[in-house]
C-alpha cells in the first residue's frame, strides 16, 4: 500500500511539473508574440521561464527575418542569447531598450513583483528600468493577490558582503521578520552574485507599503538593490493550468 501511494505522489508530482513547464511556455510565447517587433532592442531576463521566450525569439528571427538586438540580465541570459545565435549587446551600446521580458517569483494584483530568487535582481532591475515596456512572464503559481501568499522565501536583497550582518539587523528591527544570508546549496558558503555580492532573503511578517519599504531598504548603507519591483511592470502574462494565457 505504501509503495502504491508513493508512486501516486510521484506521478502526480511529475504531471504538475510538466503542467507548470507548459504554462511557462505559453506565457513566454504570448509575451514575445505580442511585444517584440522588427528592429527592436530587447532585454532578456533570467530564470527558467525566459528560456522559452528566447526559444520563441530565435524562432521568430529565423522565420520572419527579424532584426533584433538582445541585452542580457545575467550570465545565464548572455549564454542563452549566444547559444540561440541572437545578436548580443549591452547597455553601453543600447542604453534604451524597446522592451524587456523577464520572469518573477511572485506578482501581486498591482503588478508589484518579488524577483531575485535566481540572484540576478540588480541587473534585472537595471535592464527593466532602461526599457520602454517591461513585460513579465510566469506560470499560474506566481499569480498572487498579495506578496507573500505564493513565494515563501522572502524578498531577495543584494548587499555588499562586509555589510550583511548590520543590514540584516537593521531590516529586522525596522520592518520586522528576519533577513537571512542565502547559502549555497552545498551549505559550504554564501551564494555570491554575478556582481560578487551576497543575498539576504527578507522574510517579512505582514503586508507593507512596498514602495516605501523598497525606498527605505535601498537607503541602508551597503544595500545594492532589492528584489521588490514596484510600478515597473506594464503587463504580466500567466500561463494557466487549463492551457490558457491570462494577463493583467
Ligand atoms: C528571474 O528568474 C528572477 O528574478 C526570478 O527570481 C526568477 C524567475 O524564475 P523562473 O522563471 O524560473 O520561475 O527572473
Amino acid at each position: 500500500a505504501l509503495r502504491s501511494s508513493q508512486q501516486h505522489v510521484c506521478v502526480s508530482g511529475r504531471a504538475a511539473a510538466s503542467m507548470a513547464e507548459e504554462a511557462k511556455k505559453l506565457a513566454a510565447y504570448a509575451a514575445v508574440d505580442n511585444h517584440v517587433q522588427n528592429n527592436q532592442v530587447v532585454g532578456v531576463g533570467s530564470g527558467s521561464t525566459i528560456v522559452y521566450a528566447v526559444d520563441r525569439l530565435a524562432e521568430r528571427v529565423r522565420q520572419e527575418k527579424l532584426n533584433i538586438v538582445c541585452v542580457p540580465t545575467s550570465f545565464q541570459a548572455r549564454q542563452l542569447i549566444l547559444q540561440h545565435g541572437l545578436t548580443l549587446s549591452d547597455l553601453d551600446r543600447h542604453p534604451e531598450l524597446d522592451v524587456a521580458i523577464d520572469g518573477a517569483d511572485e506578482v501581486d494584483a498591482e503588478l508589484t513583483l518579488i524577483k531575485g530568487g535566481g540572484g540576478c535582481l540588480t541587473q534585472e532591475k537595471i535592464v527593466a528600468g532602461c526599457a520602454k515596456h517591461f513585460i513579465v512572464i510566469a506560470d499560474y503559481r506566481k499569480d498572487s493577490k498579495a506578496l507573500g501568499q505564493q513565494w515563501k522565501k522572502g524578498v531577495p536583497i543584494e548587499v555588499i558582503p562586509m555589510a550583511y550582518v548590520p543590514i540584516s539587523r537593521t531590516i529586522a528591527k525596522r520592518f520586522g521578520g528576519e533577513a537571512n544570508l542565502r547559502m549555497a546549496v552545498s551549505k559550504a558558503g554564501p551564494v555570491v552574485t554575478d556582481n560578487s555580492n551576497f543575498i539576504l532573503d527578507w522574510k517579512f511578517e505582514h503586508a507593507q507599503n512596498w514602495k516605501e519599504v523598497n525606498t527605505a531598504i535601498k537607503m541602508i548603507p551597503g544595500v545594492v538593490e532589492t528584489g521588490l519591483f514596484v510600478r515597473m511592470a506594464e503587463r504580466a502574462y500567466f500561463g494557466m493550468e487549463d492551457g490558457s494565457v491570462q494577463f493583467r
